[in-house]
């Protein structure tokens, strides 16, 4: 291990690699040692092994939060979010990164990253924010290379984003800002790519050539620059230079969808339709390529842009798809102004511009093949057709033959594109371990380069990080004196600490943090299961229970078959009738009566048919999960319900004259295609795209208020005490405030189609639904042990699991062996979901639906819900159930008989018990004062506003600076990040010790 640090101090990241995996094989232990995981971190942040670099990075917060680079590894993993597309979590760690360094220079590159972020987001009023405030300052205070990237994207945000202003000034000002950027640093391709940009949009060609050349001179080999370049040499009516630069783009970056269009447009115009439908075909495929990630990515207006231009394409491969059908083949090669595309792939790049640039084109290439690219065998063939029909003259490339300078708008568009934003060395957190986040090379790709780099240096056979179960944790052994190894590395963001104070205050070098209970590991998914299920079990029946009366209703033998882990999940049927339940209180119709003007959460969504997801172009099955988000009222909610309904009826009935008529008058009955109106859940297919019809989810309504929805809540206490809202034996009704929608009601109000996407429950609870009626509702779930698994695909779909939407492709989860339950919910049935189980739900017809959770105080629930707290706050996810909270309060009004359920609850008592007592012990100490604050009834649980885990007893609270009125509550790490000697805080406590202690001990089994 410390053979990795030394060769990471002298930058040879290829033996430090090879040290740390040898020292990661023999130490099972590996996760005690806080150095070697951020060492090991950056060394695979050096390599963009990405995933690796999270994982390690998320244990070492997971463990030490008070690690002494713990900055550094916020910003690299800010950057490793951005550079993924996971930009919601890339803004976070960003603001809590510049939250952290207030004030201080190296804030200005984090800044610079956050306004680039909101610029990618669309959201470009607040990216002018961040990059204003930072050319606002002296130039002395901000790095050169800041300032000059802040005011490039100033520039092309101006140049680019309509709403900044009329079209003469936007231009004026984005002008300046780039020439201003080119005075700072001459030395910036993107820059000066940029220009370019501006000038061709301009009419200035000229000036145009000459910033690109500039670009191709200084920059790494760039495929938008050669794009751009080919759009200004077509349109001066230079087709063979267009060709070589276009040609250039395509073999720097095989997906470049732009390139390969524009490439088409040019060879149509030319009027060789066979070289453009190669080009076409493969622009179609770069399209689909990257469909699923720009839905991931952009703002739904792009989308729309997107979807036309898919729609072209379309239209443009089938028209030459005619053409060449019916052209002799020797005809297409006649008169070829162009080599075809098969010869254009080995033309040499124009001579004028490429000194430096075939250098690096070749060193691209030869790492530059893409993983999973599917535009394969280069250079591309066309199937040749020897159908004899005359080729068509004057191919039509100015229909849409406009060039694509558009769609590859620099900064905005794809992943590869903003890298180059921020991958000069100095751009990253710290310049002293050059972690460069490579400009051309995809983190997949990087991976593949470093898995292979492995094979050949005698590391591991790939095995990396294989994170195994290792003993339990043993305190002595921590390693904790050895933090500071990898000081001298990374300086940059952690000088201010003041180290004396730093030893003093920590209170968590050895003290058990976490309520794991026995002691293990960071938490990890659990493994995936080898064995191969047959056909039948991978769609194992639903267990349903048919009740007759309100004994059976009431009875032991139904909990205790809801509640036994072997059953994910289970259908009550008969139970309204049997206990006489007027499931009519949440009609649509009453509710409407008792309150219109409750708030709805309105989802908009497309209808699908309920085994299939599909993208928003309709091309692919995809696990993302799109709605757009608005409000309503139950009584404009219960207004559209009721019209779709009409609506479908008028259908209904119009679709039965027609077919009687037809039936009447041919004696043949109308087929029954996909695109049949009445159907639900019907889809258009045109050329392979489906359409899908828009609806909206009235969802999450609450109804916890219990005087506006007396008459409900009343009735639901006629149900047995398991699936009470309020019992002694739910521990949610031990938390001591309200957690909307898990200890109080909430309502759905669907229209078929509505979609609940995928999800196992805060914290791992139970869960009990009832269909109100007068439609069903379709589920599908899956036993808790294969929630790693299923979070392993919408890792693979670039999803968060936790965070993320997502709607499984049946296919995908049967291809990876998991078993799923299907049924339908009627009106009336109650579905329990077991603790953990994974679920996703759609209407089939009109219904309302009501939900809630329950906690079983039972050993097994609580150590689910345990577990799932810990990977929360591994994940950086808030558990919005506080656990310990909980279980302190559930020790003083619960009797426990259940010696598991005790032991673990008592080793969580102790820990925080424990935990507390440190700070106190290490706050006195340090003469900083401790504020009896106390705690009223039913006072929500506080949550640490940078990291969000839960606050216990201790609060250390500062006034906010943007709002003096608000005060923000910490946890000790953060409050310390924020400033080491806890100035401008104020520690506030809220049980005392004696209390505490008291509790700890009359708590017996
Ligand atoms: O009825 C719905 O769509 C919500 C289903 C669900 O996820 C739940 O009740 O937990």
């Amino acid at each position: 291990c410390k053979l990795g640090h030394l060769h990471l101090l002298s930058e040879d990241y290829h033996k430090s690699l090879s040290a740390y995996n040898k020292y990661h094989l023999l130490e099972s232990e590996y996760w005690k040692d806080y150095p070697f995981l951020f060492g090991l971190g950056i060394v695979y942040y050096h390599f963009s092994a990405y995933s690796w670099t999270v994982k390690l990075f998320q244990q070492l917060l997971y463990n030490e939060p008070s690690f002494c680079k713990i900055n550094e590894v916020h910003c690299r993993l800010g950057l490793v979010f951005k550079v993924t597309s996971n930009l919601e979590s890339a803004v976070k760690r960003i603001l809590h990164l510049i939250q952290v360094t207030l004030k201080k220079s190296s804030i200005f590159p984090v800044r610079f990253h956050l306004g680039h972020l909101y610029e990618i987001q669309g959201k470009y009023v607040a990216a002018r924010g961040e990059y204003e405030q930072i050319i606002a300052l002296p130039a002395t205070q901000v790095k050169s290379f800041v300032q000059a990237n802040t005011l490039r994207q100033l520039g092309w945000i101006h140049h680019t984003v309509e709403s900044f202003g009329d079209a003469a000034s936007r231009s004026a000002t984005a002008l300046q800002f780039l020439q201003r950027s080119i005075e700072i640093d001459r030395n910036n391709g993107q820059t000066w790519y940029f220009l370019g940009r501006y000038y061709s949009s301009m009419g200035k060609v000229h000036d145009a050539f000459v910033s690109y050349r500039q670009s191709i001179d200084k920059s790494e080999a760039s495929a938008d620059t050669w794009c751009s370049i080919g759009v200004l040499y077509q349109e001066q009516n230079q087709p063979m230079d267009a060709l070589q630069a276009y040609i250039c783009a395509v073999q720097l970056d095989r997906n470049h969808e732009a390139a390969w269009r524009d490439l088409a447009i040019l060879y149509e115009a030319c009027q060789q339709p066979r070289d453009a439908l190669v080009c076409y075909l493969n622009a179609k495929h770069c399209a689909q390529v990257k469909n699923e990630v720009r839905s991931l990515r952009l703002a739904v207006f792009v989308q729309f842009s997107q979807n036309t231009k898919d729609e072209d394409l379309s239209r443009r491969i089938k028209l030459l798809q005619e053409q060449v059908g019916s052209s002799p083949n020797e005809h297409l090669n006649k008169g070829h102004i162009l080599p075809c595309i098969e010869d254009a792939w080995t033309l040499p790049i124009p001579a004028e511009l490429t000194q430096r640039q075939t250098r690096e084109v070749g060193a691209q290439l030869r790492h530059h093949v893409p993983a999973s690219s599917g535009v394969q065998g280069y250079p591309p063939v066309l199937q040749t057709t020897t159908s004899s029909h005359k080729l068509l003259p004057n191919g039509p490339a100015t229909e849409n033959g406009k060039l694509n300078y558009h769609h590859h708008q620099g900064a905005l568009d794809g992943g590869a594109r903003y890298n180059s934003v921020m991958d000069t060395p100095q751009d990253t957190p710290s310049s002293d371990v050059n972690p460069s986040l490579h400009t051309t090379t995809n983190p997949y790709q990087l991976q593949t380069k470093l898995t292979n780099h492995m094979h050949h240096h005698g590391g591991t056979n790939g095995s990396i990080v294989s994170i195994k179960p290792s003993p339990p944790l043993s305190h002595a052994s921590r390693s904790s004196g050895a933090d500071g190894v990898l000081s001298p590395t990374s300086a940059s963001l952690d000088q201010r600490q003041s180290p004396i104070k730093e030893k003093k205050l920590m209170c968590n070098g050895s003290s058990p943090k976490h309520l794991h209970l026995d002691k293990c590991p960071p938490p990890s998914k659990p493994p995936s299961r080898k064995q191969t299920l047959p056909k039948e079990e991978l769609s194992p029946p639903a267990p349903t229970i048919y009740l007759e009366s309100k004994k059976e209703a009431m009875s032991r033998a139904l909990a205790d078959f809801c509640t036994n882990p072997q059953n994910p999940v289970t259908v009550i049927r008969g139970l309204a009738a049997a206990l006489k339940l007027d499931l009519g209180l949440f009609s649509t119709k009453t509710l409407v009566e008792s309150n219109p003007q409750c708030t709805v959460e309105v989802r908009t969504q497309a209808q699908q048919p309920s085994e299939e997801n599909w993208d928003s172009n309709g091309t692919n099955k995809v696990w993302l999960c799109e709605s757009s988000r608005s409000y309503s009222s139950i009584a404009k909610y219960a207004q559209y319900q009721a019209m779709t309904f009409q609506e479908s009826m008028k259908v209904g009935m119009n679709r039965n004259t027609k077919r009687n008529t037809n039936q009447n008058t041919s004696g043949e009955k109308s087929s029954r295609g996909t695109s049949d109106a009445s159907d639900p859940c019907s889809s258009k297919s045109t050329s392979k795209r489906k359409t899908f019809k828009t609806i909206k989810f009235g969802t999450n309504i609450d109804l916890s208020d219990e005087k506006k929805w007396k008459l409900q809540l009343q009735e639901l206490s006629k149900l047995p005490w398991l699936f009470r809202l309020v019992s002694a034996g739910n521990m949610l009704s031990h938390v001591g405030h309200s957690i909307l929608g898990m200890n109080t009601i909430q309502l759905y109000m669907k229209v078929p189609g509505s979609r609940t996407p995928g999800h196992q429950e805060n914290n791992n609870y139970s869960a009990i639904n009832i269909n109100i009626g007068p439609g069903d509702c379709e589920w599908f779930a899956v036993p808790e042990e294969y929630w790693g698994e299923i979070c392993n695909l919408c890792e693979k779909h670039n999803i968060n699991y936790l965070s993320g939407s997502w709607w499984p492709v049946l296919e995908d989860l049967y291809h990876a062996n998991i078993p799923v339950y299907r049924f339908i919910q009627k009106p009336g049935d109650l579905v329990w979901l077991n603790a953990g189980t994974v679920h996703w739900v759609q209407a089939v017809g009109w219904c309302n639906n009501i939900a809630w959770n329950v906690g079983l105080v039972s050993p097994h629930q609580y150590q689910m819900t345990v577990e799932r707290y810990e990977w929360n706050k591994f994940c950086g996810y808030k558990s919005i159930v506080p656990i310990v909270q909980l279980t302190w309060n559930m020790a003083q009004h619960v009797r426990i008989t259940n010696p598991k359920l005790f032991n673990m609850m008592k080793t969580c008592m102790m820990r925080s018990l424990w935990q507390c007592q440190q700070m106190l012990d290490n706050l006195k100490k340090n003469n900083i004062d401790v504020i009896w604050h106390g705690r009223t009834d039913e006072e929500h649980s506080h949550y640490c506003e940078t990291c969000e885990v839960e606050l216990f007893n201790l609060l250390f609270v500062r006034r906010s600076e943007s709002n003096l009125q608000t005060h923000l509550v910490h946890c000790l790490n953060c409050a310390r990040n924020l400033n080491p000697d806890l100035e401008n805080f104020v520690v506030l406590n809220q049980y005392h010790t004696d209390e505490l202690m008291r509790i700890y001990d009359s708590f017996t089994l």
